[in-house]
């Protein structure tokens, strides 16, 4: 079943930078939605913990160059 993870993401400055955010975290395996709100520096992600975790996710929003943390 899936599971729902959201993190704080800081230093997006524009709608360009949450775009490349989503496109990232849409590339891995087991991602059914991702999210990204640059307004309120959030990303939303669902997911399919067989295939994907947190920490997989949250490093992946860091290899775009964003500092992430999760928050639930
Ligand atoms: Mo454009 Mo957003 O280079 O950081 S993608 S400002």
């Amino acid at each position: 079943s899936e599971r729902k993870a959201l993190y704080s993401v800081i230093g997006m400055t524009c709608s360009a930078c949450a775009g490349s955010v989503e496109k990232a975290i849409k590339r891995l395996p087991g991602i059914k939605e991702a999210v990204v709100d640059v307004l309120n520096n959030r990303a939303q992600v669902l997911f399919y913990p067989a295939f994907v975790n947190e920490e997989a996710i949250r490093e992946t929003i860091e290899d775009v160059g964003f500092q992430a943390t999760l928050m639930q």
